[in-house]
C-alpha cells in the first residue's frame, strides 16, 4: 500500500502557530524522523509531505505546515504555502499549546469550517500547559506516549473521515457486470511515456480486476479489428480522450463507450457540474480568457493536449479569438472572476478534494468548469454518446441541449 498514489490518501495536514510543536508531533505519530524540528520558530518552510500506511484507516499523507505567527515578509510567503494546504487536506489536525485556542487557532478553525474541513485539536506540550478541553492531549517530546496518542487519534479520525474516503465513487468497476468485457483504447504515440502507461489507465484496469472484469488493451489501429474478433461485444469501450471520435465512429450504437477523463470527471469531481460547465463553451466570445488547469508539471509536448490541442480545438469550434492561460500542479488562480471558463484535466494526480474545491470556487465565483474529458468529447460533437453510461450526467446534458 506504500505505493497507492498519493491522489488516493486520506490528506491530514498539521497547522497551528510556529513551534506549537506540528513537526515533533508528526516525527512521534509516524514513528519518524520525517521532519525538522527545533527551539525556532518558523523551522517549517515547505510544506513537508509523508505518506503511510495507517491502518485501519488505509493510506494517508500527513502534511506538515509551516506555523502561523511568523510575521517577517518570508514569514508571509511561507504562509501563503500554508493557506494552500486547505485546498486539498482532507482533516486537519491543530496542533496547540495545552488548551490555548487564541487568534491564530481560531483563524485556522474559522477557515476549516468555511470549506468543511474537519478538525481535530491536538493540545500538545501536555507537560508544560493545561490540556483540559476536547482534545488529545499529548507530550510530543515523549516517544513512550506514541501508542496512546496513535490510538485516540485513529479514532477520531475515523469519525471525522470524509466519507468519499471510506466508500470512494467506483471509477468503472460498475459499469460493467461481473465477469464483463471492458476493451481500452489506448494510443501509443509519442506523448506517451515509454515503456508504461499513464496513471488514469493503470487505475482503470485495476478496478476491473477488483470487479471480477476482464479487460483487452488495444492501439487505436488495431480496435476495429478486436471488436471484430469478439464473440460477444464488450459492455463498455474506454478510450483517450484523443482517439473520442474514432472510438465514437467505429462503435456499434448499442455498445456503452467513454472516456478514461469521463470516469474521472467521476471519481475526483462533480461529473454533472462538469458537463453543466462544458455547455459554456458555445457561448464564448472573442477576448473571452479561459484558464486550463493540469495537474502535472510535465514538460509540454510538441503537440500537447493541454497546451496545443484543446486551445486549437476550442478555437476553432467557437470560430473566436479566445485567450488561453495556463496553470500547473497546485497553483490555481486566487482571482477568477476574470474567466469565462475552467478547463481542468483529469485529476488523476488529485485528491477528490482538491478538484470538489475547485469546482466550488468557480461556481463561488460564477465560472463554469469542466475538465479535459468532457470538454474535447463536446469539442468533437460526442459527449451524448459517452455520457451514455451515466444516466444522470445524460439527463442534465440533454436538457441543457433542450434549451
Ligand atoms: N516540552 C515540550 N516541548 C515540545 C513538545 N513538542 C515540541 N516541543 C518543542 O517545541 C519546539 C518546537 O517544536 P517543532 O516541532 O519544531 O514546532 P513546529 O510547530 O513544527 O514549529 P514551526 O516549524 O516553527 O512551525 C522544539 O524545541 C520542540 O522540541 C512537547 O510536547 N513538550
Ligand atoms: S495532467 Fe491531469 S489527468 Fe493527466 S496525468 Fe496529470 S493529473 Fe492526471
Ligand atoms: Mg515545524
Amino acid at each position: 500500500m506504500e505505493t497507492s498514489p498519493k491522489s488516493l490518501r486520506l490528506h491530514i495536514a498539521l497547522m497551528g502557530r510556529v513551534n506549537s510543536g506540528k513537526s515533533s508531533f508528526l516525527n512521534l505519530v509516524s514513528g519518524q524522523d520525517v521532519a525538522v524540528t527545533s527551539a525556532y520558530a518558523g523551522t517549517t518552510t515547505d510544506v513537508v509531505e509523508k505518506a503511510q500506511e495507517l491502518l485501519p484507516l488505509g493510506p494517508i499523507v500527513w502534511l506538515d505546515t509551516a506555523g502561523l505567527g511568523d510575521e517577517t515578509a518570508l514569514g508571509n510567503e511561507r504562509l501563503t504555502k500554508t493557506h494552500k494546504v486547505f485546498e486539498r487536506a482532507d482533516v486537519i489536525l491543530l496542533i496547540c499549546e495545552g488548551n490555548k485556542i487564541g487568534a491564530y487557532e481560531d483563524e485556522i478553525l474559522s477557515d476549516a469550517a468555511k470549506r468543511q474541513i474537519p478538525v481535530i485539536k491536538i493540545f500538545n506540550k501536555a507537560d508544560v500547559y493545561p490540556t483540559t478541553g476536547d482534545g488529545i492531549s499529548v507530550n510530543s517530546t515523549d516517544v513512550s506516549e506514541r501508542d496512546r496518542v496513535l490510538g485516540e487519534l485513529k479514532q477520531a479520525l475515523l469519525k471525522v473521515c470524509p466519507e468519499d474516503f471510506v466508500s470512494p465513487p467506483p471509477l468503472l468497476g460498475d459499469l460493467a457486470p461481473l465477469g464483463g468485457h471492458v476493451m481500452m483504447i489506448v494510443p501509443i504515440d509519442y506523448e506517451a511515456p515509454k515503456g508504461r502507461l499513464i496513471l488514469p489507465q493503470v487505475q482503470a484496469i485495476r478496478d476491473c480486476l477488483d470487479n471480477g472484469q476482464y479487460v483487452t488493451v488495444v492501439k487505436e489501429t488495431d480496435y476495429v479489428r478486436a471488436l471484430e474478433n469478439c464473440k460477444k461485444a464488450p459492455d463498455l469501450v474506454v478510450c483517450d480522450s484523443q482517439v473520442v471520435d474514432f472510438m465514437v465512429a467505429n462503435t456499434p450504437s448499442n455498445i456503452l463507450c467513454t472516456t478514461f477523463s469521463i470516469l474521472f470527471a467521476r471519481l475526483k469531481g462533480d461529473i454533472i457540474k462538469l458537463v453543466e460547465g462544458a455547455a459554456a463553451i458555445n457561448g464564448l466570445q472573442n477576448g473571452d480568457k479561459v484558464l486550463i488547469a493540469e495537474s502535472c508539471t510535465h514538460h509540454a509536448v510538441e503537440d500537447d493536449i493541454g497546451r496545443v490541442k484543446i486551445p486549437r480545438w476550442l478555437q476553432a469550434k467557437t470560430g473566436k479569438e479566445l485567450e488561453i492561460n495556463h496553470v500547473a500542479g497546485h497553483d490555481f488562480p486566487a482571482d477568477l472572476a476574470a474567466y469565462k471558463l475552467v478547463v481542468q484535466c483529469g485529476g488523476c494526480m488529485n485528491n477528490r478534494r482538491e478538484v470538489l474545491s475547485r469546482i466550488s470556487r468557480c461556481e463561488q465565483a460564477g465560472v463554469p468548469i469542466t475538465n479535459y474529458g468532457v470538454c474535447i468529447s463536446e469539442l468533437k460533437g460526442v459527449l451524448e454518446k459517452v455520457l451514455e453510461p451515466f444516466p444522470s450526467a445524460l439527463q442534465k446534458y440533454r436538457e441543457i441541449k433542450n434549451g
